[in-house]
């Protein structure tokens, strides 16, 4: 059938691999000749999100306003790829409920690579400062990451390659006519 919009929302902690997959994802995507756009930290916190922080209550609202950002490209009709961590079990089901409910197709796909790894990868250096204290309510360290208990798709970047992780989500959402 003809391509429609669909959002293919990851999930995971800060250096699990959310945006590195997601902007493979869209390049895939792109270069089929299909529309993608990614939403993640640098289109998102710096602009429509800039007056939230990370305390639970705005992270509640950043995912809000980002499911509802999501919705609006997906019913455009094209892929959003959604790349935040966002933490909460009971958000992520909203973000779906949402979808689901205008009968746009959601993928929830839970980037789930070691805490352990993460933390040694530390690109940022975010993880050593919350560490030391500098840095407060940092999600895995002293802020919760709730796991998605029914994730279509899981992956975990330390074991399976970016283009493998790619190939599992295709593969999703050919399975549900996605693509
Ligand atoms: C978690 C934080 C925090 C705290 C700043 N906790 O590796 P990054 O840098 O690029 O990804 C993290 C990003 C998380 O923002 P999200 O919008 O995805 O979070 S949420 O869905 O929970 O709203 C990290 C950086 O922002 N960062 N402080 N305290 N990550």
């Amino acid at each position: 059938g003809a391509f429609r919009g669909s959002t293919v929302w990851l999930t995971g902690l800060s250096g699990a691999g959310k945006s590195t997959v997601a902007f493979a994802l869209e390049e895939y995507i792109v270069s089929k000749g299909l529309p993608a756009y990614c939403l993640d930290g640098d289109n998102i916190r710096c602009g429509l999100n800039k007056n939230l922080g990370f305390s639970d209550t705005d992270r509640v609202e950043n995912i809000r306003r980002i499911a509802e950002v999501a919705k609006l490209f997906a019913d455009a009709g094209l892929m959003c790829i959604v790349a935040f961590i966002s933490p909460f079990v009971e958000d992520r089901e909203c973000a779906r409920k949402l979808h689901e409910d205008s009968q746009i197709p959601f993928i929830e796909v839970f980037v789930n690579t070691p805490l352990s790894i993460c933390e040694e990868r530390d690109t940022k250096g975010l993880y050593h400062k919350a560490r030391q204290g500098l840095l407060k309510n940092f999600t895995g360290i002293d802020a919760p990451y709730q796991a998605p208990a029914h994730p279509e798709v899981i992956i975990d970047t330390s074991i399976i390659s970016i283009d493998r992780s790619i190939e599992m989500i295709i593969g999703k959402l050919a399975e549900r006519n996605v693509l």
